[in-house]
């Protein structure tokens, strides 16, 4: 069985999605995301001009030999264009052999180790009354766990607060938005935020925040400490992850469980901070971080070492990267939480799927393979426009430096 097609989608059905279709010669088809926020062309040129035509003629059984043969034979390693390449079609031959073989890949992948996948909602809101009400729908729509983002008194725009409440598209520009940031604001701002969620929900609801890697270590330190009566299910981001040993500081300083890592594309980026412990969720993500072959492996480096899984699950993995997303998440021995955002209604259309939301969590497809495709010819309707992430600037006008 061998590869004879390798076709790159890219379209728009509500934001960029950047999609990898490999056909078998015996017409068996597997789908694998590869979308980079932001930077979604050069990932689709690097496919189409360095990986397409490498694929052609290939077992397609040969899933850990094609992925070493990509990363390896490269020369140049890693980065997250190249593992976000490299993601996309070990993904789609999971997919494939998920379908030669009758089974879907979680099956593939040891079973089951839980019936259902937990996520987690997004609250946010420019007041706390605002993010109070939004809170309470999440809990009457069953979520058991909520990223609650409030507005920074001060600052005109704060990430992760939007005004449509389903969902939150950090992407919102031709040119990059520039936002504003104060740290001595955010500090003071937050606690209370949080004393009247948990207040309002009682001491059950999993409550998680996301610093979104504006802090040092140990301001993160203090931020952590001044959460700890609130007893958080996890603090992520607090401080971008280059330096894994400053991860240091900031277990000294609190208790607040640490998330981190949905920039990371290989387990290079996160082997300290697990054997070191310094982390306790690890959210690389099988579309950034080399598909379900290298994420599995992070995994279970991470499960030696107490850190469980909580993989970044926002608009820009679309549903091919959360069908791949939730075979881990529910045959993993060490799963924590899965972040899920619903997608909008068309890019649902592009992107078939048979994965669906009830009380709190995701319930993976049982097709063969990942359960999820793309109709080309719906996503043909919607062509590519550029969208950037924000740039965050300090009050004086500097570029954030971390
Ligand atoms: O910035 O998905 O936790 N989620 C996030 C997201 C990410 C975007 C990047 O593409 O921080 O908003
Ligand atoms: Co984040």
């Amino acid at each position: 069985m061998k590869i004879a097609d390798a076709k790159v989608i890219v379209c728009r059905p509500g934001r960029n999605f950047v999609t990898l279709k490999l056909t078998t010669d015996d017409g068996i088809t597997g789908v694998g995301d590869a979308t980079l926020n932001g930077r979604e062309l050069a990932v689709a040129t690097y496919l189409r001009e360095h990986v397409a035509p490498l694929l052609i003629g290939r077992d397609a059984a040969r899933i850990e030999d094609t992925w070493q043969y990509l990363f390896q034979g490269a020369y140049w390693r890693r980065g997250p264009v190249t593992m976000t390449a490299i993601a996309a079609v070990d993904t789609a031959l999971w997919d494939i052999k998920g379908k030669v073989a009758g089974l879907p890949v979680y099956q593939l992948l040891g079973g089951r180790s839980r019936d259902d996948v937990t996520v987690y909602g997004h609250a946010n809101g420019e007041t706390v009354d605002e993010v109070l009400t939004q809170v309470a729908g999440y809990v009457e729509r069953g979520y058991r766990a909520v990223r609650v983002q409030c507005g920074i008194p001060g600052l005109e725009k704060t990430y992760g607060v939007s005004a449509d409440k389903l969902f939150y598209e950090p992407a919102d520009a031709p040119r990059p938005t520039e936002t504003r940031w104060s740290t001595r604001r955010y500090l003071t701002a937050i606690p209370p935020v949080f004393a009247r969620v948990r207040d309002q929900f009682g001491p059950h609801l999993a409550l998680l925040h996301d610093v979104h890697h504006r802090l040092t270590p140990i301001e993160a330190g203090r931020v952590g400490a001044s959460l700890e009566p609130y007893g958080l299910y996890w603090l992520e981001d607090p401080v971008p992850a280059d330096l894994q040993e400053g991860f240091r500081i900031i277990r000294q300083h609190t208790t607040t469980p640490i998330a981190v890592g949905e920039v990371f594309n290989s387990i290079w980026d996160c082997h300290q901070l697990i054997r070191e412990q310094l982390i306790d969720y690890i959210r690389a993500t099988v579309v950034h971080a080399g598909g379900i072959t290298h994420l599995r492996r992070i995994l279970d480096l991470a499960a030696l070492h107490h850190v469980r899984s909580g993989s970044h699950g926002a608009t820009d993995l679309s549903p091919v990267g959360m069908a791949a997303a939730l075979q881990l998440d529910v045959s993993i021995p060490n799963f924590g939480i899965q972040e899920y955002m619903p997608h909008t209604e068309e890019t649902d259309q592009v992107f078939p799927h048979g994965y669906r939301f009830a009380d709190g969590a995701l319930h993976p497809s049982d097709e063969p393979g990942l359960g999820v495709d793309i109709d080309e010819a719906a996503a043909a309707r919607y062509p590519y426009a550029p969208a950037y992430l924000p740039v965050n600037r300090l009050e004086d006008g500097t570029v954030h430096p971390w």
